[in-house]
């Protein structure tokens, strides 16, 4: 029987089944990021639902396995050296799923390479800038008279969305094959849905993303993920 009483994490949310992957999460588009790569993988795992209030996400059980109290985060029973592994960080957990199945990493190490560059795009610059466009037009941030703040990650976003849409040109895929980058980058495209902000930073004239988007969103494993954890 594996063990996972080391990780206190599982005292507030006990694994029912602690020999499958355990997933600590919430449907955002840096929670969906974990779920979307299991259910494409076809990786046993079992999902419990992390909320972003304080209660959850800054719990001791949860910062016993993300000092940085953010979701998601992962334990994975099997790891690679015979002994069970616990990870944050969406990125770190996307490489390491990626290598675990063999899955979704390219073909050959340039693959792999090209396939990291843009997983890191997304983590160092899509995802803050856009989540910074999300509390300045839409979240706390809105009601901040000064315009500048705002226009920052406005433009911002703009220009990302130029360096996306430029980089589709002629391809499917972000980095050549659909890879762990484009399960990166598009659920955070689709949150400008959520942020009612599709308008402001002109999307409709990125007809590449557009197109990509449609195309991510229509994965069977996609539309699973977007939804595990379940919201209630
Ligand atoms: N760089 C982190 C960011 C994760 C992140 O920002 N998670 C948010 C939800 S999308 C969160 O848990 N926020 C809770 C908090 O900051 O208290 C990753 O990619 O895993």
């Amino acid at each position: 029987m594996t063990d996972l009483s080391a990780f206190p994490i599982t005292r507030k949310w006990p694994a029912q089944n602690p020999k499958v992957l355990q997933l600590y999460s919430f449907p955002t588009p840096n929670g969906v990021k974990a779920s979307i790569m299991l259910e494409e993988t076809g990786l046993e795992y079992e999902a419990h639902k992390v909320t972003l209030a304080d209660a959850d996400v800054k719990s001791p059980e949860f910062l016993s396995l993300n000092p940085n109290n953010k979701i998601p985060a992962i334990i994975d029973p099997n790891g690679p050296d015979g002994e069970p592994i616990g990870l944050f960080e969406s990125g770190a957990i996307l490489l390491y799923l990626a290598e675990k199945t063999g899955k979704l990493i390219g073909q050959t190490a340039s693959d792999k390479h090209h396939i990291t560059q843009w997983l890191m795009f997304q983590m160092g610059g899509v995802g803050p800038m856009l989540g910074q466009l999300g509390f300045f037009y839409k979240f706390a941030g809105a009601e901040i008279e000064d315009p500048r703040p705002r226009e920052r990650y406005i433009n911002e976003a703009k220009r990302l969305l130029g360096v996306i849409d430029g980089q589709l040109e002629g391809r499917d895929w972000i980095a050549g094959d659909y890879s762990i980058a484009d399960i990166a980058i598009a659920p955070w495209l689709n949150g400008l849905n959520f942020y009612g902000a599709t308008e402001i930073v002109e999307l409709d004239s990125r007809k590449n993303v557009l197109a990509y988007l449609d195309r991510f969103m229509a994965r069977p494993a996609v539309q699973r993920g977007m939804n595990i954890p379940a919201r209630d």
